[in-house]
């Protein structure tokens, strides 16, 4: 196939998500991925997990689509499939890609070991790193490999979380990868002093990496450290798992995420491609090939939305996926014309409307009920909606403890007090007060001396909880 020290190029494809709602994305871009990987003339094609979005059945035309690409791949170069996030493909799902090989075979890596490929065919170690005895004996049989592969397919943290208990399952499995990736890295060093290319294939997060949204990834339980993975000595590490291209460099050697293959989200930001790898033992370089990924425009509105801006933003956005959000006040909702904005877009692909509405909170006399006596449930009420209601307390202490006729008599002295000193109310005099005699009722009475008593009543008329919080 290549002689030692020539360039090995390979096509490296990730993430692909066939499925139904992503059919038309994942197979426009994967179709164009394949001709092109073809038409460069790479030796060999790789993909880094996540072939599926989910669970899908055999009849589903998002598998045999996936078939299909795969299998003409295989008709010009070895093509070798991971494992990637189970909730994405169970395991299993890429058994049946065993059986598809065209010209060349397609290998599936299912578990942690190393695999050789010696003229186009696979030759895989039996536990998770080659031994001694096993490269004695394929060197014997088939000769310098072109390529060694180290494969680290999704780990399953079930099963660590039993070995290492659910508390240290997390880091455990930074832990144990780090350990077997220290391990390789003895392996392919040998490999790699011999003349043979040495890759690394793997699906998870790098501690530090960045996603698709442009939000970092830092945390202690992502499976690696970008340190570890330069451990493991390959002079190439492919990954898959984290929808964004982005690659690290260290003397000449390359660790990189190619990203989705196509962009299945809104708010995706950068470009979709492959990986185009050129590999020789010790030096790597790998750069993106932008396959016809889906351009999506997303607008948010903190408030109804800019029908002006929107406008602009329409005349832009023919054959692109649109997304507009916006958030308005339950009050306001009524303002905001959904069939307008829709009319905006009639040339686009897609448009996505997400409205926020906010409900209307009331927060009514908040605290009151922790009160204890009824003075103090006035005196909180009095402090929440800006009323004085120390007058209040002192005829709610009134009410509470004097009877009708005792409280009548109290308010008739001081009505006559205030008369004697001069000072008749204006509204209320002591006449009004006898006018309503023979027959009283102490308690309007005293409402009406207490609206007499104070000016700034007019709550009592008021929406007692207008001016709240809304
Ligand atoms: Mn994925």
């Amino acid at each position: 196939m290549l002689n030692e020290g020539e360039r090995l190029r390979l096509g490296h494809f990730s993430d692909l998500h066939y499925s139904p709602s992503h059919l038309a994305e994942a197979d426009r871009c994967f179709r164009f991925a394949v001709d092109d990987a073809i038409a460069s003339a790479c030796h060999v094609g790789v993909v880094s997990g996540d072939s599926t979005d989910h669970r899908l059945d055999a009849h589903t035309p998002a598998l045999s689509a996936l078939a299909r690409q795969i299998h003409r791949l295989s008709a010009h170069m070895p093509v070798l499939l991971l494992q990637g996030t189970y909730s994405h493909e169970p395991p299993g799902t890429l058994d049946l890609f065993r059986l598809i090989g065209a010209h060349y075979p397609v290998y599936v890596a299912d578990r942690i070991h190393q695999v050789a490929l010696c003229a186009g065919q696979f030759v895989p170690s039996d536990g998770p790193l080659f031994s001694t005895a096993e490269i004695d004996v394929l060197l014997a049989q088939h000769g310098m490999p072109e390529v060694v592969f180290t494969c680290v397919p999704t780990v399953n943290k079930a099963v660590l979380a039993a070995a290492a208990g659910v508390a240290n399952a997390a880091t455990a499995v930074g832990d144990h990868l780090a350990h077997y990736l220290a391990a390789a890295g003895t392996i392919n060093r040998q490999w790699r002093s011999w003349g043979v290319r040495t890759v690394g294939v793997s699906h998870g997060t790098v501690n530090g990496c960045q996603t698709e949204h442009g939000v970092p990834m830092a945390g202690f339980d992502h499976e690696f450290t970008i340190g570890a993975l330069f451990e493991a000595e390959c002079d190439a590490f492919m990954l898959g798992h984290i929808h964004r291209a982005q690659q690290w460099e260290r003397e000449g050697r390359v660790v990189a995420y190619p990203g989705s293959i196509g962009r299945f989200h809104y708010g995706e930001i950068g470009e979709k491609g492959y990986l185009q790898w050129q590999v020789t033992p010790g030096h790597a370089a790998a750069s993106l090939v932008a396959t016809p990924a889906r351009q999506t425009v997303c607008v948010d509105f903190d408030g109804p939305p800019d029908m002006v801006r929107l406008a602009d933003i329409a005349m832009e956005a023919a054959d692109k996926f649109v997304r507009i959000r916006w958030t308005v006040n339950e009050e306001h909702r009524q303002l905001v014309d959904r069939d307008a904005v829709l009319a905006l877009f009639g040339k686009s692909a897609e448009v996505k409307i997400e409205a926020r509405v906010l409900p209307a909170v009331r927060s009514r006399a908040e605290g009151i009920s922790r009160a204890a006596s009824l003075p103090e449930k006035l005196s909180r009420w009095g402090e929440l909606t800006g009323v004085d209601t120390a007058p209040l307390v002192d005829r709610l202490t009134m009410l509470e403890t004097l009877d009708a006729q005792s409280i009548a008599d109290g308010v008739l002295a001081e009505l006559r007090e205030a008369g004697a000193e001069g000072h008749p109310r204006a509204d209320v005099t002591p006449t009004d007060v006898h006018h309503a005699e023979p027959s009283p009722d102490p308690v309007a009475l005293v409402a009406s001396a207490m609206l007499a008593d104070h000016s700034s009543m007019d709550w009592l008329t008021d929406d007692l909880f207008a001016g709240q919080p809304a």
